[in-house]
């Protein structure tokens, strides 16, 4: 089939939105018509030519929402009609990461995601003869795309796409590093360090947690009333104090913080988080991706002295398990959606959306097909 598709065909360009031909579902794939699609850093991270596993030409986009239209041979988890989120980690429940409790990375398809093929290790896109590649294993800058099975999240009818194609990336990032990784306790006391789509994300699930005390550092002012919206206690920013950051933390939290999260990607505030947790029992969440080759280094003392550093890639979610669970806690109003979508437009107008990211000024632009 045909389908209008958002391409990169290089790093450092922008998209192109063109016609491009789509091979139906083989063995255990879905083909989905992609309603709506939110535009995340990520997708800018390999446009930009950063990703060290950026590939071209490909189609980007990882956090979308629609509607099956036809199943390949042996899929039996969805059926036509069904709503789903594409899932860029995927959950088969069969492999020893899936069955071993501890995370959420499954690896059934790792490889030739990476490589952008389906796990037969073609493609089913092309343009003009050429093959075009897939991205995180869901490409939701086309208007159709193929998925396998594994990778589709099954979700109720009545949720609106617009809203809900932000939990198949930003919002369980933020809300899962709160629920699945750190699994915060109610009464404890958090710093949020970036206050972007992901940050807001984790207040919003620390809020919901019960956090008595939740600080948001941002170098940028403007993000300070979102932020206070969705439960921030208490506002910092890096530029306006006098001294040392993490010893204002450490005094502001009363000895450091029970939990910290970064969520910016960047190893000097990586840093900074974890010094600013309570000795014997404090924790820090890595979210944010750092440049490639970056690396992160603190006085091992720090983690002697009983603090904790760890990471957490997709909010810890299991993709089929818990993503209909965060889409019920949207419908039933326990979280919001809705103020974080700053933006939307057509496909056609999709380079907008990474303007508007550029210059800071969108929360989440969401491209609506
Ligand atoms: P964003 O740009 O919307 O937000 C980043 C915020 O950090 C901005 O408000 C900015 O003003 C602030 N900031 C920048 N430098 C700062 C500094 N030195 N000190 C304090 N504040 C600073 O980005 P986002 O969409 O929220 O994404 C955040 C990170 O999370 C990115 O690195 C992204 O790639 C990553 N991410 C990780 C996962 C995962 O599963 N681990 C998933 C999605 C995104
Ligand atoms: O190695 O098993 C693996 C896959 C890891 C994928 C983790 C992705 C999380 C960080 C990237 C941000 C995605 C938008
Ligand atoms: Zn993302
Ligand atoms: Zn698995």
């Amino acid at each position: 089939m045909k389908t209008r598709a958002a391409v990169a065909f290089e790093a450092g360009k922008p998209l192109e939105v063109v016609e491009v031909d789509l091979e139906g579902p083989k063995a255990g794939e879905v083909l989905v018509e992609i309603k709506a699609t939110g535009i995340c850093h990520t997708d800018e991270f390999t446009l930009s030519g950063a990703d060290p596993e950026g590939a071209f030409p490909a189609i980007l986009g990882h956090e979308g929402a629609g509607v099956v239209v036809e199943t390949g041979p042996g899929v039996t988890s969805v059926k036509v009609g069904d709503h789903v989120i594409p899932l860029y980690t995927p959950e088969c429940r069969e492999c020893d990461y899936c069955l071993n409790g501890k995370t959420n990375l499954c690896q059934k398809i790792r490889a030739t995601q990476g490589q952008g093929v389906m796990p037969d290790g073609t493609s089913r896109f092309s343009y003009k003869g050429e093959k075009l590649l897939h991205y995180m294993g869901c490409s939701t800058f086309s208007n159709y795309s193929v998925l396998p099975e594994i990778s589709l999240a099954k979700v109720r009818k009545d949720a609106p796409f617009d809203k809900i194609c932000y939990i198949g990336c930003g919002v369980t990032t933020g809300v899962g590093a709160v629920m699945f990784t750190a699994k915060v306790e109610p009464n404890s006391t958090a710093v949020v360090f970036g206050l972007g789509g992901i940050g807001l994300n984790v207040i919003q699930g620390l809020k919901l947690i019960g956090a008595r005390q939740i600080v948001g550092v941002d170098t940028n002012p403007a993000k300070r009333a979102i932020a206070e919206q969705f439960g921030m206690t208490h506002y910092v920013n890096p530029k306006e104090i006098s001294g040392d950051l993490v010893g204002h933390l450490v005094e502001l939290t009363g000895g450091g913080a029970d939990y910290s999260f970064e969520c910016i990607g960047n190893t000097e505030v990586m840093r900074a988080a974890l010094e600013c947790c309570h000795k014997g029992w404090g924790e820090s969440i890595i979210i944010g991706v750092a440049p490639a080759g970056a690396e992160i280094s603190t006085r091992p003392f720090q983690l002697v002295t009983g603090r904790v550093w760890r990471g957490s890639a997709f909010g810890g979610a299991r993709g089929r398990t818990d993503v209909p669970k965060i889409v019920d806690m949207y419908m039933e109003g326990r979280i919001d959606i809705d103020s974080l979508i700053t933006h939307t437009m057509p496909l056609d107008d999709i380079n907008k959306g990474f303007d508007l990211m550029h210059a800071g000024e969108s929360i989440r632009s969401v491209v609506l097909y």
